[in-house]
């Protein structure tokens, strides 16, 4: 009887741990590595923007073994953009969870003989919620030069960190590749992809200025679209406006702001006169990304009509 409830108490205790482990759907932590030894390590490649008359311009993206940090092989990125638009990349979908936000880091190393303050191409890295298909879908960041001296191959560390929100489906599209800023040829090499993808709520801030037409004053509201509270909320809003080009400028502090809440609306008020009025609106928070946004029109007595 002692041996039997022994084994009943095991057997429970197996299917808590079993049932936890496969409701556990994306841990909170996720890390990747890619060095494209045997194939592509399940990338999928991907352009836009490649035409050039009723043809094509001449790109690939393949496996090499011209150069590599890491063992034999790297991935080859070559693009003879003759159109001056060109835009290829390696691209890979991670499930996470729905509707989470996440820290997504996107390191590689990246060898190029790009030199000087011309001609340089433009890196695209970075997380889209959709397949990126075209222009809109991809992040574009530093140039591709090495700048050390000239021509000659060199590697370098590239790091992006990306602050990013899943939707309804869950899914992060990685995209890593170079985008043809000028006419010239050019071939770069990729090896040692690391992607790490950390759960992490952070505050993000947008904040909104009222357009329309309005009645001697300027409104803005502050809004938090992330996860987790803004602490030390610091709203700089400043008017320029009339013939004259007078100033008014004013910081609205609070010191919370949930998730998911839009402030309370910040006003300048009496404002009257004649001709353009500009309003800037720039939002700083602990912690937090700075957001600025403005909106411009006209000033006719008390009446304000912004766009
Ligand atoms: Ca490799
Ligand atoms: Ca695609």
């Amino acid at each position: 009887m002692i041996k039997t409830r022994k084994l009943l108490i095991i057997f429970i205790t197996w299917i808590f741990i079993f049932s936890g482990l496969t409701t556990c759907s994306v841990a909170d932590t996720n890390d990747n590595y890619y060095s494209f030894e045997s194939d592509m390590d399940g990338w999928d490649i991907d352009s836009t923007d490649t035409e050039l008359g009723d043809g094509e311009i001449d790109w690939h993206i393949n496996r090499s073994t011209e150069r590599a940090t890491d063992g034999d092989y790297s991935l080859e990125f070559f693009l003879a953009n003759w159109n001056g638009a060109g835009k290829i990349w390696i691209e890979k979908e991670f499930e996470l969870n729905p509707n989470t936000q996440y820290e997504i880091v996107i390191s590689y190393n990246f060898a190029t003989s790009d030199y000087g303050i011309w001609n340089l191409f433009q890196i695209i890295a970075g997380v889209s919620t959709k397949n990126p298909e075209t222009m809109d879908d991809l992040s574009f960041q530093d140039d591709t030069g090495h700048h050390q001296g000239e021509e000659d191959y060199i590697w370098l560390n590239k790091s992006y960190k990306i602050y990013f929100k899943t939707n309804d489906d869950g899914l992060a599209y990685v995209a890593i590749g170079v985008w043809g800023t000028w006419d010239y040829p050019r071939t770069y090499f990729i090896d040692e992809v690391k992607i790490n993808i950390t759960n992490k709520p952070i505050p993000i801030l947008s904040v909104t200025i009222k357009d329309g037409i309005c009645f001697n004053k300027v409104i803005s509201n502050v809004e938090n679209m992330g996860d987790a509270v803004a602490n030390n909320v610091t709203l700089s809003l400043s008017v320029v406006y009339g013939f004259q080009n007078h100033r008014e400028e004013y910081d609205f502090e609070f010191d919370v702001l949930e998730p998911s809440i839009v402030s309370k609306s910040f006003i300048i008020k009496r404002l009257h006169g004649f001709g353009k009025i500009t309003v800037t609106a720039k939002v700083y928070a602990d912690y937090v990304k700075t957001v600025e946004t403005s909106a411009s029109g006209w000033i006719i007595g008390r009446v304000i009509i912004l766009i």
